[in-house]
């Protein structure tokens, strides 16, 4: 049974979880479940789905989703004392009724917005009050904006300092055609060689084997271009300055016990992070970061990428 609300429909979703489906037109559609409030589809004006999701993805708590987009805080990856990438990704959000107004340039009369607050269990891991708001929102052309608001809601006084990822699994056809503009001449740091720091060289970043690299100080926007689907995601970011690149290839793939042995071919995370430099609240701030993905035909050309590269 679904139940109708102004700009989203809550339904259930896999096991009876709860999730919200944003309609745009007969086709378009997002799909974000409370658990985790993971966005696990966005869909094309063919219906097409965007985002990988693992076949092998285990709607159960306390197990996150394996694809879609995990929300990494307050805590990306071991970079602290508490469990990989934070808690945000494996509890269960809520709908905020009457969340404080966000500007938005947006017509969009389809989107949610979630909230999350700690449970007495959070607090003995991360002693934090917060309010961590999310708007997910399926625009009128199809784009899908994440806008999140982590708010310190501490009495005591105390600030507090996180880190944080929109860990975005795209669904590309064949990870060997596939190159990502953006990064290019970037400092990064290597997660396959203890997060050492280099600085990427030549032509945009193209994939022959596992790759896991946090690049720093990125523009706000980058371009995932999938030749064999003539498809290029555009990826805005405000607030975020890194992004991390992953893709398990086959050995480590054998390893993540909720991903098939070949769905790396046909995966790619892209992810606006905020992770060199943590963000440092006190009490009564807010910080915000935005998401917007958007997929268009590859003859698209990037305005604020190389002018010279007219994409394929
Ligand atoms: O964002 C990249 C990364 O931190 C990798 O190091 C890899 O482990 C991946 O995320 C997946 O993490 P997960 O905890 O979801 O298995």
């Amino acid at each position: 049974m679904a139940t109708e609300h102004p700009s989203f429909q809550l339904a259930k979703g896999i096991n009876g979880l709860d999730k919200i489906v944003l309609r745009e037109s007969r086709y378009r559609s997002a799909e974000v479940y409370l658990y985790g409030g993971h966005v696990t589809s966005w869909k094309n004006e063919n219906g097409e789905e965007l985002l990988y999701l693992s076949s092998k993805a285990i709607f159960k708590p306390p197990k996150p989703i394996r694809g879609g987009i995990p929300l990494c805080f307050p805590q990306f990856s071991n970079l602290g004392t508490l469990e990989s990438h934070g808690f945000a990704r494996n509890r269960i959000w809520e709908v905020d009724a009457c969340p404080p107004p966000l500007p938005t340039n947006s017509s969009s009369n389809s989107f949610v917005d979630l909230i999350l607050r700690p449970t007495e269990d959070d607090l003995k891991t991360w002693p934090h009050n917060f309010e961590f708001r999310m708007r997910v929102d399926l625009g009128s052309e199809g784009e899908l904006t994440l806008t999140s608001r982590i708010r310190n809601t501490n009495t005591d006084g105390k600030p507090f300092t996180f880190t944080f990822a929109y860990h975005t699994y795209f669904s590309v056809s064949d990870i060997s055609e596939v190159r990502v503009e953006g990064l290019e001449t970037l400092d990064y740091l290597d997660n396959l060689k203890n997060r050492e720091r280099f600085t990427e060289q030549g032509d945009a970043i193209t994939f022959e084997s596992e790759i896991d690299k946090i690049y720093l100080s990125t523009p706000t926007k980058i371009a995932i271009l999938d030749h064999e689907k003539k498809r290029t995601f555009v990826v805005r970011k405000d607030g975020l300055a890194d992004a991390v690149v992953w893709n398990p290839w086959d050995k480590r793939s054998k390893t993540i016990s909720d991903l098939g042995d070949e769905d790396y071919k046909h995966m790619l995370c892209v992810e606006a992070a905020a992770v060199e430099r943590p963000i440092t609240l006190k009490p009564g701030e807010e910080w915000k970061g935005r998401l917007e993905l958007s997929a268009v035909p590859s003859s698209y050309s990037s305005g604020q990428l190389d002018p010279k590269k007219v994409l394929q």
